[in-house]
């Protein structure tokens, strides 16, 4: 059973500018163009979301709602760095992260005890060193996860275990089937389709005469199944690490010497990516003094052992024995897996 978390921070562009100018902190704040143009709001303050004001809504009549609303241009290159610090945070617990805006990233921590946890730590120190706030959502795929980091919103979040999955889904509006937008909506809502709980009445062969090639994706869906990965930014092919020694290492020995570390160093890090099944071989590379470089790799499909890692580097040093600067040495991977079509690539605008 995987274990995926979805994190979204809470109106993001607004509080980043609080952030920055505290004396903004409990206004409302809208964050766009101006409105004696044809500016539009990218996204509003909590404060001035009560009176109604939304993302993508022009700014003139933002203010028309809301008087009061101090409006700043936005400033992206600070969102940038501010989303690039809440990533940083992500790769404390994993490596598995796949951001899909600025403020928004799926996670799979399928390797840690109790993701609920994790989840809570990320919020609170997303909240203690960065001063802004997010909210999660815990489940075992990236579907429940992105609905449920809803639930509690803002900061909070919302643990869907697979016991409460069949619950979870029975109610939902089909609106919130990713991939539905207004006008598959409207359709369904004709067809007396309102929640996913009324698609699980129709069998695959009765969707696929209503809905074609996508009535897998709603079946499965509207049932809570989704097998899409988290994908990292790009595809694997090898995860690697490597020491540049102070001190050019003169003997097999020594080199020896260096590579439990980097093994454990090694193991820490493939343990948080996962994909020890996509596992193709076995890794080591030298560098010597005069910055020329050998490697040496066999193939193998399984997680490798101290004692492999031993066997490369004699045969590497073998080759040419001389004074030693750098030793890496890790895994590759199998990078050649088809791309699998992502639904979240079609949806988005
Ligand atoms: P959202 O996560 O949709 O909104 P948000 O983070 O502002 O608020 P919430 O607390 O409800 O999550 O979008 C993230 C950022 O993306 C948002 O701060 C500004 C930007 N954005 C736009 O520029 N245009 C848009 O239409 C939307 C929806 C967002
Ligand atoms: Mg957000």
């Amino acid at each position: 059973m995987r274990k995926i978390i979805h994190v979204d921070m809470d109106c993001f562009y607004a509080a980043v500018e609080v952030k920055y100018r505290p004396e903004l902190r409990g206004k409302p704040l809208g964050v766009g163009g101006p409105a004696n143009s044809r500016g539009v709001l990218t996204t509003a303050s909590y404060e001035a979301r009560k009176f109604g004001v939304r993302s993508a809504m022009p700014s003139a009549r933002a203010v028309r709602l809301c008087p009061e609303l101090i409006l700043v241009p936005p400033n992206f290159s600070l969102y940038k760095k501010e989303s690039q610090a809440v990533r940083e945070i992500f790769r404390r617990y994993t490596e598995k992260i796949q951001p899909l805006s600025l403020d928004e990233a799926y996670l799979d921590v399928s390797g840690v005890d109790n993701a609920t946890r994790v989840a809570r730590e990320i919020r609170a120190s997303i909240a203690l060193e960065l001063n802004l706030t997010a909210s999660a959502g815990i489940a075992p795929n990236k579907f429940l996860a992105k609905i449920a980091s809803d639930w509690r919103k803002p900061n909070g979040q919302f643990t869907v275990r697979p016991d409460m999955v069949d619950d979870f889904v029975r109610e939902l509006p089909v609106e919130k089937i990713h991939g539905v937008g207004q006008v598959t909506a409207k359709r369904m809502h004709e067809l007396g389709l309102r929640t996913c709980g009324d698609v699980q009445q129709r069998s695959l062969v009765e969707l696929a005469r209503m809905f074609g090639s996508r009535a897998q994706w709603l079946y499965d869906l509207s049932r809570g199944i989704d097998k899409r990965e988290v994908h990292n930014d790009f595809q694997r092919k090898s995860l690697t690490v490597e020491e540049t020694y102070g001190r050019d290492l003169t003997t097999l020995d020594e080199c020896l010497k260096k590579l439990p570390e980097l093994y454990d160093d090694w193991a820490q890090r493939m343990r948080k990516n996962g994909g020890e099944e996509q596992i193709r071989g076995f890794i080591v590379k030298l560098r010597f003094y005069d910055f020329k470089r050998t490697t040496h790799e066999i193939s193998a499909r399984r997680w490798p052992n101290l004692s492999d890692f031993e066997s490369l580097l004699r045969r590497a040093w073998d080759r040419r024995g001389d004074p030693v600067r750098l030793i890496g040495l890790g895994v590759r991977m199998n990078s050649d897996e088809p791309a699998e079509s992502d639904p979240d690539q079609l949806s988005l605008f």
